[in-house]
């Protein structure tokens, strides 16, 4: 019997960490590792296993030096604090093994710090060391032969996570996507053949968040369509349970740009009360995601302005990925994609420059032209040396359109059109439900005007900036004139705090010419 910690590090501040927002929200992190509560639940009975998010607790390296084990997990935005960790418990004489996205790409990064590593999905490898473990003689590097069979993963230790402090849960419904992105590490480590978990599976983790009060929750799916015809299923039975149960679950997702190609499809995602979705939409210009192979964007069946405007009609938010500085990028690109996402009414646009991460094909071509740049510390914020401009106008450009997107008056233009003038219908199959459940709907409706005014008010008293104050006092009068649904009242305060997060970091970045995680 060993005792296990399982620990996953600080993370440094990025787009979707949403750190400034956090305290506002009057939480400390945004969403609790998957990882984390599946490897409690991996790990053979007998063994005593303790979670440690440093999102949410100091770590106490004492007590972590009295495990027998510790598990480390991390992705590349969180690799210094993990080698910060490593070398504190290595300096203890702990024996340390490590996971997660980063290790399986760039296998020897913590070489000399670690005991072992584990490359990929661990379903078999995690009790398959532990065994080792305990006849001494386990290996250096663990990878598993066959991908995980997603009908076998058990229901996640979700019990041992400090859940208040989180805004959301993570639940899995399925791994891979059959796409082929050249820059995308995903299929690299969980293969192009989407494997989906049984509806038995799903609807027993979503009994066992709501034991934990979880009611938000994000299926950190790499692409939730990938099988459409599995994931239909799936989606049809969670919908009957939330009918059967109340709706006790909202949820977040990802998806790939097809899903405008699936009306069916649409709907069954809103059925089961998922209210907005992240789409790597990646660029406007066709030539760059004929380059990246993302040709599941390349025009079809309209433009990706029509296929986002027809997501959103459906009654989905959509939320997305772009990406700056790809060999078909010049320094027109900035203005084009300002341009773009005017027209498509999102809000939430994670930019990035290209990245070429380890072990794919994008980083493989980049090395034969020898156009990677080695250096640990990425002072231009990318490994990508551009093809058709310079680094200094890639990185200015690319805090520029920061900017752009999070001038507030841009930001809230593209939130008016779509809430007031589109009249967007924010979780819509839950509302129909309330509809015929009046006593509900009231209980709800206070709720969420309550909670509207909190958050409102704890904007006005912790946003330093008094103008930032004004501009969302007049958007929110705005809106409750417009639309003065509480729902829709609490949805768009906590888009002010959305909005906070993502300015602060914009401003940041062009103030101190620093480039922060945008990977
Ligand atoms: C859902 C998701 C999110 C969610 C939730 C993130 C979170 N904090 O958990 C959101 C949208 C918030 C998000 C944000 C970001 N994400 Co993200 N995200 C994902 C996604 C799609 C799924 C992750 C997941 O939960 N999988 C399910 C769990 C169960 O799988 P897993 O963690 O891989 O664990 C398995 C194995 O790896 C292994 N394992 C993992 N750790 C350990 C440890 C030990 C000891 C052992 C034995 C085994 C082991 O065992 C598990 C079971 O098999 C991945 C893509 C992917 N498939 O990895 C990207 C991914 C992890 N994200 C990535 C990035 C870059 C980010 C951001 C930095 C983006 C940004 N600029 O804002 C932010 C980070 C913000 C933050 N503070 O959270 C990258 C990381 C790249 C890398 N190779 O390191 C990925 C791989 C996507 C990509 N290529 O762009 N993300
Ligand atoms: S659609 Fe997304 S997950 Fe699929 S290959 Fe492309 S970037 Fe990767």
């Amino acid at each position: 019997m060993a005792k296990i910690v399982l620990v996953n590090p600080r993370f440094e501040v990025s787009y979707w960490g949403l750190e400034h927002a956090l305290p506002l929200l009057g939480k400390k992190c945004n969403v609790p590792t998957a990882c984390l509560p599946l490897l409690a639940a991996l790990t053979p009975a007998g063994h005593e296993v303790t979670l440690v998010d440093e999102n949410v607790e100091d770590i106490d390296f004492d007590k972590l030096a009295q495990a027998d084990i510790v598990g480390l997990t991390g992705m590349i935005v969180q690799r210094a604090r993990m080698r910060e960790i490593l070398t504190e418990l290595k300096a203890r004489g702990v024996f340390v093994v490590v996971g997660g996205p980063w290790v399986s790409v760039q296998e020897d990064y913590f070489d000399g710090l670690a005991d072992a590593i584990f490359v990929g999905e661990a379903e078999t490898t995690w009790p398959q060391f532990l065994g080792d473990w305990a006849k001494g003689c386990h290996q250096y590097r663990y990878e598993q032969t066959e991908r995980t069979d997603m009908t076998q993963v058990p229901v996640s230790r979700y019990d041992l996570l400090k859940t208040e402090h989180y805004v959301f849960g993570s639940v899995q419904f399925s791994r891979g996507c059959p796409f082929q992105c050249e820059f995308c590490d995903i299929i690299v480590t969980f293969g192009r053949k989407p494997r989906l978990k049984t509806s038995a599976q799903v609807i027993a983790e979503l009994e066992a968040m709501r034991k934990e009060n979880l009611s938000i929750a994000f299926i950190v799916d790499d692409n939730l369509i990938g099988n459409k015809a599995a994931v239909k299923v799936l989606l049809q039975d969670v919908h009957e349970w939330q009918e059967r149960e109340g709706y006790p679950f909202q949820f977040f997702t990802e998806a790939s740009l097809n899903l405008a190609e699936d009306d069916e499809l649409m709907e069954l995602m809103i059925a089961a009360n998922i209210a907005a979705v992240f789409i790597g939409i990646e660029s406007p210009n066709e030539d760059s995601l004929k380059e990246t192979k993302k040709y599941q964007n390349v025009k079809k069946g309209g433009t990706i302005v029509d296929r986002v405007r027809k997501v959103q009609d459906s009654g989905l938010e959509v939320w997305c990925g772009m990406i700056v500085g790809f060999d078909n990028d010049d320094a027109r690109i900035f203005k084009e994609q300002v341009d773009f996402i005017a027209q498509t009414d999102i809000m939430h646009v994670m930019v990035g420059m290209l990245g070429a991460i380890p072990k794919t094909p994008l980083h493989a071509r980049l090395m034969n032209e020898g156009r990677l740049d080695l250096d640990d510390e990425q002072t231009y914020g990318t490994n990508v040396i551009p093809l058709s401009m310079s680094r200094d106008e890639l990185r200015d450009g690319f805090i520029g359109l920061m900017r752009d997107l999070y001038d507030p008056d841009f930001y809230f233009d593209r939130l008016e059109s779509l809430y007031l003038t589109r009249e967007f219908d924010f979780g819509r199959s839950r509302n129909a439900y309330m509809r015929e459940h009046p006593w509900r709907r009231r209980k709800a409706q206070l709720l969420d005007g309550g909670r509207a005014l909190g958050l409102f008010l704890l904007l006005m008293k912790n946003v330093p900036d008094s103008q930032l104050r004004q501009v969302y006092r007049r958007r929110m009068w705005k809106m409750f004139r417009g639309r003065p649904d509480p729902g829709v009242l609490f949805i768009c305060v906590v888009k002010c705090a959305m909005h906070y997060h993502h300015y602060t970091m914009s401003r940041e970045m062009s103030e101190h010419r620093t480039l922060i995680n945008t990977l």
